[in-house]
């Protein structure tokens, strides 16, 4: 039988997460070993794996599918396809300089030391930018480099910022941002194909899910008109009279974008009794 691989962080900030997201695209996995663990609901094999490998291992086929961080896709330049954001991991890649310096702008890297653990990103912005830099590859730790004397800059991941605080360091240029991404090899076998749809199938009717509200609320018959036109809903909502039957029980779903607006039309509108939920799932 067919049997898809995906390839996710064994251990590290996207590792939870990337668990997390299996379990609700209803995927049991069963009690595996360190490396390898096999679903007994789904066809599905997971390989837990160090980040930097996981572009490579699915661009050659060993994974079928990957979690990763764009940032990792980007420097690894292995050919993969990104299938899906996921909405986690969500961060920036940043140069930044010691707190005090006056920085005049991107000019002042010319000449300068930056050290990395994303030297392919950094060199290819700088080449972009036409300045010449001399790159410092390290592989952890990066945030001390210029304290202990070893780069003028450095160029790393930020997500709160704090990370730069604590070492006298500021941000001053954003080079591109990221989040956690579904990746798949390319050439998969038509059998391979129509599982990875499957599983994209449920991706997409969670990921839409996290993007809706289910709303219910009840409105007086006069001002139902309007309380109907700022809830289109799916179809359109549902509307049951109460047994006072100057009211209405009105259920629908609102995008999280519009949420607070509606709201507050909806008050005044006379609704009353709001209740809001979320939506596990959302299958079109
Ligand atoms: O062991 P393995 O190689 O698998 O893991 P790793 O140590 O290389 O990566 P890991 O687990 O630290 O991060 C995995 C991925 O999470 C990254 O490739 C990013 O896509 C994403 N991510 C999101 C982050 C952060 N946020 C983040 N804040 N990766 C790292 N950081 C670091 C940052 O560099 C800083 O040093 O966390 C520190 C704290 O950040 P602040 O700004 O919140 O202080
Ligand atoms: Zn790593």
């Amino acid at each position: 039988m067919t049997t898809l691989k995906i390839a996710i962080q064994k251990g590290g900030r996207l590792s939870e997460k990337s668990k997390e997201l299996i379990k609700k695209l209803g995927i049991r996995v069963k009690n595996g070993g360190k490396l390898r663990a096999e679903a007994d609901n789904f066809p599905l094999e997971l390989l837990y794996l160090r980040d930097d490998d996981i572009p490579k291992y699915v661009a050659r086929g060993v994974a079928d599918l990957g979690i990763v961080g764009q940032n990792v896709i980007v420097e690894k330049t292995h050919e993969v396809q990104e299938i899906r954001p996921l909405g986690f991991g969500k961060c920036r890649l940043c140069l930044a300089v010691e707190k005090d310096l006056d920085y005049p702008g991107l000019e002042w890297f010319e000449g300068r030391r930056v050290a990395t653990s994303y030297p392919k990103i950094l060199q290819e912005y700088f080449a972009t930018n036409k300045i010449k830099v001399s790159i410092e590859e390290i592989s952890g730790s990066v945030e001390i480099a210029p304290s202990i004397g070893l780069t003028d800059a450095v160029f790393d991941i930020v997500s709160t910022g704090s990370t730069l605080i604590m070492n006298g360091l500021k941000e001053v240029e954003t080079v591109m941002r990221s989040e956690a991404v579904l990746v798949g090899r390319q050439d998969l076998s038509p059998e391979k194909q129509a599982l990875v749809a499957k599983l994209v199938f449920r991706l997409d009717s969670l990921l839409r899910s996290r993007r809706y509200k289910y709303i219910l609320l009840n409105a007086p018959q006069a001002s139902l008109d309007r309380v109907l036109q700022l809830l289109p809903g799916m179809k359109s909502p549902t509307v049951m009279p109460l047994a006072d039957e100057s009211w209405y029980s009105v259920h629908s779903v609102i995008h999280e974008e519009k949420f607070w607006e509606i709201i507050d039309q909806l008050k005044d509108c006379g609704a009353e009794g709001i209740l809001i939920c979320p939506i596990e799932n959302m299958v079109l």
